[in-house]
């Protein structure tokens, strides 16, 4: 069965929108195989946000995320890669479609790095290495 990790980025957390998320994976008809919360630490940011090391929102982005509690979530489910991105919409919430948990949810506040509620993983091999970043004892 195929998973994915789903983060609630610390503006999620902060604006209480946990049971929104996990509700809307779970309508969806996902299932949720793991939950934790917790503050990352930068070496495990820079981990998991290795690809983008030296894009101009990189550090903003690591200050942000290490800017308040988040909640680590391994989805299940047949495909739940491709749909959960697809439950998650645009990177930027501006064009993210209404319907969209970043359509719905979230705006551009005009800050360096783009607030966006929620990461998804983007491939099976980058599933595999952040759900082992975010569950080092497995799930
Ligand atoms: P994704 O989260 O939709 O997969 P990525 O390209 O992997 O998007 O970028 C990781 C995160 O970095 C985004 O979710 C967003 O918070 C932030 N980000 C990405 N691109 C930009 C940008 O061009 N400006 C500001 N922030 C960005
Ligand atoms: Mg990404």
């Amino acid at each position: 069965m195929e998973r994915t990790l789903v983060l609630i980025k610390p503006d999620g957390v902060r604006r209480a929108l946990v049971g929104e998320v996990i509700a809307r994976i779970e309508s969806k008809g996902y299932s949720i195989a793991g939950v934790r919360m917790l503050n990352a630490d930068r070496s495990l940011l820079e981990r998991h946000y290795a690809e983008h090391q030296g894009k101009p929102f990189y550090e903003p982005l690591l200050e942000f995320m290490s800017s308040g509690p988040i909640v680590a979530i391994i989805a299940e489910g047949n495909r739940v890669i491709e749909g959960f991105r697809s439950l998650a919409g645009a990177t930027d919430p501006t064009l993210a479609a209404p319907g969209t948990i970043r359509g719905d949810l979230a705006r551009d506040q005009g800050t360096k790095v783009v607030q966006n509620i929620v990461h998804g993983s983007d491939s099976v091999e980058s599933a595999t290495r952040e759900i082992a970043i975010f569950f080092p004892e497995g799930m």
